[in-house]
């Protein structure tokens, strides 16, 4: 049987219920997914002069053929999304600027120090969203920054921030379709704090000051991610859920929320509907926590398709920015991108294919029994012919077949860096 003739019988499964698959995989067309830089080269960037990793994340495995150029970032990156099936978007942090062997400070940073980047996200369509990159610095050492006690410190870090909004000003306006500019801190403590206001208070200031001049939102888009733990910062992290939760309903601004970021039975997926109902948008950094906020692929897990149907039976494809955030040096870095992201619109697809709109009836009716029969029955209906197809469709490899690939890749150009 061909991919299409399975499509089709498995279409019909689908119209039983009244889902209409074609119109289903037009609507999934039109879903982007912000795909992180970083997994092709462990957060390291192209700094000049290179501070030490570090910000309460760590990076592990030593796989070769990491991108050691921004060129072979953007070809890695390429080749990944030749695999992906759709138009996306690619998310950048400050490190990634070019800077041309000079030393450009990051308080320094300017729209021309990302002007390849703009350039080849023109020429490959794709959107790009933003971070300032408040780690990997010398003043950053003690993993302090926007809540530095020191004010110069704090100063150096309001200013990159203002120079990374007005960078990501310039991609929206050269890419017609508005930068996500994600604000994250690595701020804590190690050990029990003796005051957990003050660094607050401080916090709270310095973003004031990032704000303080409009940018069309038509253009950048605020976002600020909080955090509960990190590597560094176990007792104490200054930019927690509460922090940001408060700060962005009352400035107007938006919450990322990573998906490593709470304690491990917390979820995400429960999160969405409370805080839609407060505000317009949210962002999130899909990723995979394994025992810690450890970074590790997207998989096709439970959590990950609960956030989609959170998503997709709420309505919000358009509040809901999805954007991705893992890194395994311990696989292929293009394997590592095509998988998690693949995961990302496989579960978008899996929870438009739930008759949705019947099961939230049943729920209403009291009808728990055929509710919990339904959503396990859904689990195997034919979801996989629909996504093959769609891959197809989409001019991109069906099943592991995009594994022959990236093994070709790997063997022609990532061992030979
Ligand atoms: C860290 C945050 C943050 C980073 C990236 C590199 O815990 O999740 O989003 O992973 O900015
Ligand atoms: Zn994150």
């Amino acid at each position: 049987m061909t991919i299409k003739e399975s499509y089709e019988l498995a279409k019909k499964e689908y119209q039983k219920w009244g889902i209409n698959v074609d119109e289903v995989l037009e609507q999934l067309k039109k879903v982007p997914v912000s795909i992180h830089c970083w997994q092709g080269d462990d957060v390291g960037g192209f700094e000049v002069k290179k501070g030490a990793f570090s910000g309460g994340i760590d990076v592990t495995g030593n796989y070769p053929g990491k991108a050691r150029t921004p060129n072979e970032l953007r070809s890695d990156l390429e080749k990944a999304l030749s695999l992906i099936p759709g138009k996306h978007r690619v998310n950048l942090h400050a490190i990634y600027a070019e800077t041309n062997g000079e030393v450009v400070e990051r308080d320094q940073l300017e729209p021309k120090h990302f002007e390849n980047w703009v350039n080849w996200a023109k020429k490959n369509e794709l959107g790009l969203d933003f971070n300032p990159t408040l780690f990997s610095h010398e003043k950053a050492t003690d993993g302090l920054t926007l809540s530095h006690p020191n004010q110069e410190i704090r100063e150096f870090w309001i200013n990159h921030c203002i120079a990374v909004r007005k960078i990501a000003e310039y991609f929206g306006k050269e890419l017609g379709t508005p930068a996500l500019t994600n604000i994250w801190i690595p701020d804590g403590y190690k050990d029990m704090p003796s005051d957990r206001l003050t660094p607050r208070v401080r916090l709270k200031e310095s973003l004031d000051k990032i704000f303080e001049e409009k940018i069309d939102e038509q253009y950048n888009i605020d976002a600020i991610e909080s955090k509960l733990f990190g590597i560094g910062s176990e007792s104490y992290v200054v930019g927690s859920h509460e922090f940001y939760l408060g700060y962005a309903l009352k400035n107007n601004k938006l919450c990322l929320l990573d998906t490593g970021h709470y304690h491990p039975t917390e979820t995400v997926s429960n999160k969405i509907s409370s805080m839609l109902l407060f505000s317009d948008k949210l962002a999130l950094h899909v990723s995979r926590p394994v025992r810690w906020d450890s970074d590790h692929v997207v998989t096709l897990d439970d959590e990950l398709k609960e956030i989609a149907l959170e998503i997709v039976r709420n309505d919000a494809l358009d509040k809901v920015m999805i954007g991705l955030d893992f890194f395994d040096a311990s696989i292929n870095r293009v394997a590592a991108w095509t998988i998690g992201t693949r995961n990302m619109i496989k579960a978008i697809l899996y929870a438009m294919l739930v008759p949705n709109e019947h099961l939230k009836q049943l729920q209403e009716e009291g009808n728990f029994t055929e509710r919990l029969a339904l959503i396990e029955e859904f689990k195997t209906y034919p979801f996989g012919a629909i996504w093959h197809y769609y891959c197809e469709q989409m001019g991109v490899p069906v099943k592991e077949t995009w594994l022959e690939d990236v093994k070709k890749y790997e063997y022609e150009v990532l061992l030979k860096r």
